[in-house]
């Protein structure tokens, strides 16, 4: 297997809005992040993956970009950005940033063009088509509730966006609009960033046509995704973007591809014919989503150890020795992990270390969540008045004209909304968690007097520096990279283990998602190594020689042979 930098990296990612506050105004900037790196150098990590901060009027958090060279006024300045730039290489760390190139705001300058006329030089820059039978162009549902088209009065024509109607997807079929995109990539290559996140990447291309969705319920509108995700150009858009682009700098590129397969990943990311070094799926993260539930996400589903293991397991072992796997856990659209897969109440710390465990014991470039690394869990506010995200707003307002009651929908919000991941950072025991010394532009989570940064690193013992060892572990040991991933144990719904294997080298990692106390046996196969050694384990511990123990709620080992 070929050796990378960014196969060994650990990526850690922030969410601006969210992290740090530097000048009382409630919401997270660029000054705020230069605070601090020293916290993030400590912690060990060598990527920093920035959301997005170019300039929005954050219908979707920076996710609607309205210019893409100029940074968002409430995030700071150009200036700024390249100071952060610049302190995070002082410190022998990396930047990449978040490219959102499947749409823009519409209140970018080539949309307001491409709005005026249909005859103007930038209407084909997005997707517009005329109504059928008093209708939208076609079924598809938005990702974000309703349809996918938006009607705009100018032109008596519809546009399309996948996300909210204040992000209309661009066109590329349209090769300026591909040249342009190259052009800024370029812009902020040249500055000096090692790389980019790309979201939605393979949501760009579109099925010529636009067919309808097949109608799979009641709902007016339908997923159209097998109309739009990996379709027919993809592969060249993203050739193209490499030999434009990619190619001219050491860089390293993650896409993010909702519903892609590990046939799928391996074409992305195939180390001699692919075009991005990892992308971000979403199967591990859909195991408590009901199976062929036409709400998606939001129909909740108990979730089955055993059906992670096969998720994992499959990707582990499809991708070795072709393409590279991208690890996470959460990010700013999921639930915080502790909760969602662990334990977030008495059992908190130890779940959050075993968690930690499993992120970076697993082949792939691992990415930690702003907050993950202290074990941050979800919130529940009572109120919908308390939420920000647009998803989150849209099906609530969706579900409620359909009918449901608040205190049918709020529960839904608390296990998968996305402020979960949102809710300020929690650095200190003091008002508002330390993140500002205004009001945040959404609550802190009320556990912030426990759960916090300040007591994290106090606390030797704390989750933040059971990261801090892990990583160092990783940094050191090329098995915990390179090494071959093989589970053991496939039926078991409390214990999972597996190996790593690196020529003569070999991990053990066990870990109990469970709140019982199972028993584990040494597997038989390494009774044949003489020597094994603990290196790393979240309880207390004086049977490391046994070859039989049991494991206490949430456990986490790894041995080395
Ligand atoms: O957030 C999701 C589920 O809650 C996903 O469906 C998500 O919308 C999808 O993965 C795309 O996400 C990315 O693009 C969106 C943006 O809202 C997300 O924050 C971003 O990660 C539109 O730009
Ligand atoms: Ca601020």
């Amino acid at each position: 297997m070929k050796k990378a930098w960014w196969k060994e990296a650990v990526v850690y990612q922030i969410y601006p809005r969210s992290f740090m506050d530097s000048n009382g105004d409630g919401i997270g900037d660029l000054r705020g992040i230069i605070s601090k790196l020293d916290y993030l150098q400590e912690l060990g990590v060598n990527v920093i993956w920035l959301c997005p901060v170019y300039k929005s009027p954050n219908d979707d958090n920076g996710y609607d970009i309205s210019d893409y060279r100029d940074i968002m006024t409430e995030f700071g300045t150009l200036a700024d950005w390249e100071e952060l730039l610049a302190e995070v290489h002082k410190r022998g760390m990396k930047l990449i940033m978040d490219l959102v190139v499947n749409h823009t705001s519409d209140e970018h300058p080539w949309f307001i063009e491409s709005r005026k006329s249909r005859d103007n030089p930038y209407r084909d820059y997005y997707i517009w088509r005329p109504g059928k039978d008093g209708r939208e162009p076609n079924n598809w549902r938005s990702f974000f509730s309703g349809s996918a088209w938006e009607y705009d009065e100018t032109t008596g024509e519809y546009y399309l966006h996948l996300f909210s109607r204040k992000q209309p997807d661009l066109n590329w079929e349209n090769p300026r609009l591909r040249a342009e995109i190259y052009e800024m990539m370029k812009w902020w290559l040249d500055k000096g960033i090692d790389g980019f996140r790309m979201d939605v990447i393979n949501a760009i291309s579109k099925v010529p046509g636009l067919p309808d969705a097949p109608k799979r319920s009641d709902d007016p509108y339908q997923w159209g995704t097998e109309y739009f995700i990996n379709g027919p150009r993809i592969h060249e858009f993203l050739q193209e973007m490499k030999r434009e682009v990619l190619d001219h700098y050491d860089i390293m590129t993650v896409g993010e591809t909702p519903f892609v397969t590990p046939e799928d990943a391996i074409k992305y990311t195939h180390e001699e014919t692919g075009t991005l070094n990892m992308v971000f799926q979403f199967q591990h993260m859909d195991v408590d989503m009901a199976p062929n539930s036409t709400k998606g996400k939001w129909e909740l589903y108990p979730w089955k150890l055993t059906d992670l293991k096969k998720i994992i397991t499959t990707w582990q072992k499809e991708l070795e020795g072709k393409g590279w796997n991208s690890i996470y856990l959460e990010n700013h659209d999921q639930p915080r992990s502790v909760s969602r897969f662990a334990d977030d109440g008495e059992y908190r710390v130890p779940s959050a270390k075993m968690l930690a465990t499993f992120l970076l014991t697993l082949q792939g470039t691992p990415y930690i969540y702003q907050g993950q690394e202290i074990g941050m869990t979800n919130v529940k506010f009572d109120s919908i008045e308390d939420y920000r995200d647009i998803e989150t707003l849209n099906m609530y307002r969706e579900e409620l004209a359909k009918g449901s009651k608040p205190e049918e929908i709020l529960p839904l919000i608390h296990a998968k909304g996305r402020d979960n991941a949102r809710t300020p950072m929690q650095w200190d025991a003091s008002e508002n968690a330390g993140f500002t010394g205004g009001q945040p532009w959404i609550k802190v989570n009320p556990n912030y007097r426990e759960i916090n940064v300040a007591q994290a690193l106090m606390d030797p013992d704390s989750v933040f520096h059971y990261y801090k060892r892990l990583i160092r572990l990783r940094k050191e040991m090329p098995v915990f990279v390179y090494g071959t991933y093989d589970l053991l144990l496939p039926e078991d719904e409390q214990i999972y283990a597996y190996t790593r294997t690196l020529g003569e080298e070999k991990l053990l990692v066990v870990l109990n998602f469970s709140a019982a106390t199972p028993l584990f046996t040494m597997p038989a196969e390494l009774e044949r190594f003489s020597q094994r050694q603990l290196l790393i384990v979240n309880y207390p511990v004086n049977d490391e020689e046994s070859r039989e123990f049991r494991l206490r709620p949430y456990e986490a080992r790894v041995y080395r042979f």
